[in-house]
């Protein structure tokens, strides 16, 4: 663990933890914690569905994101259907806005197959999104061309994350509204969730709800509890993984 930055004397949790350092504990007190209400709380998926032992033939369909692990920093996490969703735009831009799926679907499509990493270590390879490039998106809505960054917010109500302008016009960093040629489902991410490719997957904000163009960056949630803002694959975060 001496590899993981860490703020504040907090002892680091690594995105995948499921368990509380004793100082969150301490510092968000009983009642939230008996309420299980905590917002540090990491769900991950127990079922790591093995089909090796199992003959070809009995191999089932499976959906590839089930390669995926569950993070969400709290639960429940409202359900919006793809119909019911909008975010919101505002900030350093021509006119603040709303936007729907139709919005998004007006715009120009990309798709993108990148592997998927996370800073615990696990890795899906060559996972095909589409959706509309952050980009695109910052054209649209004619952001400001002095602004350095975006804070990228969710409709969990917690969860954060940030780019710097230069990062957000990349051509992989994406606003994606489809995976494996499916809709992002509500465990992804959904309705839309971000995907940034080239960085560990704490950057890829799931329930995408708003975009906030800002002067300078933000850290986001886990870059507020120690990891590295500029959060690029095998060069942050002590670690050495091949990039995505
Ligand atoms: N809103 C939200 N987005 C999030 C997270 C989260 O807890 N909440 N976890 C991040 C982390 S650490 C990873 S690795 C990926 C995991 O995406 P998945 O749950 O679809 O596997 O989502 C990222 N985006
Ligand atoms: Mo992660």
């Amino acid at each position: 663990m001496s590899q993981w930055p860490e703020a504040d004397n907090e002892t680091p949790w690594r995105p995948d933890e499921r368990r509380f350092s004793r100082r969150s504990l301490l510092g968000v007190g009983l009642g939230v914690t008996a309420a299980g209400g905590l917002g540090a709380l990491v769900w991950q998926a127990t079922s790591s569905q093995s089909t090796s032992s199992q003959s070809p033939t009995a191999i089932p369909q499976l959906d590839s994101s089930d390669e995926f692990e569950y993070y969400s920093v709290i639960e429940p996490v409202p359900v919006i259907a793809a119909a019911d969703w909008t975010m919101t735009v505002g900030g350093l831009v021509g006119a603040a806005s709303t936007l729907s799926m139709a919005d998004l679907r007006g715009l120009p499509q990309t798709g993108l197959t990148r592997d998927f990493q996370c800073v615990t270590g696990w890795r899906v390879s060559q996972v095909p999104w589409s959706g509309v490039l952050v980009r695109d998106l910052l054209r649209e809505v004619k952001s400001d061309s002095n602004a350095g960054a975006l804070r990228i917010t969710s409709f969990d109500g917690v969860y954060d994350e940030s780019l710097t302008m230069d990062q957000a016009k990349r051509d992989d960093i994406l606003i994606a509204t489809s995976m494996y040629g499916k809709p992002v489902s509500h465990e992804r991410g959904g309705p839309v969730r971000l995907l940034v490719a080239p960085m560990y997957g704490y950057k890829s904000l799931k329930w995408l709800g708003g975009v906030e163009v800002q002067a300078e960056v933000t850290p986001g949630y886990w870059e507020r509890r120690g990891y590295d803002v500029d959060a690029w694959v095998g060069q942050s975060n002590g670690r050495t993984d091949e990039p995505t």
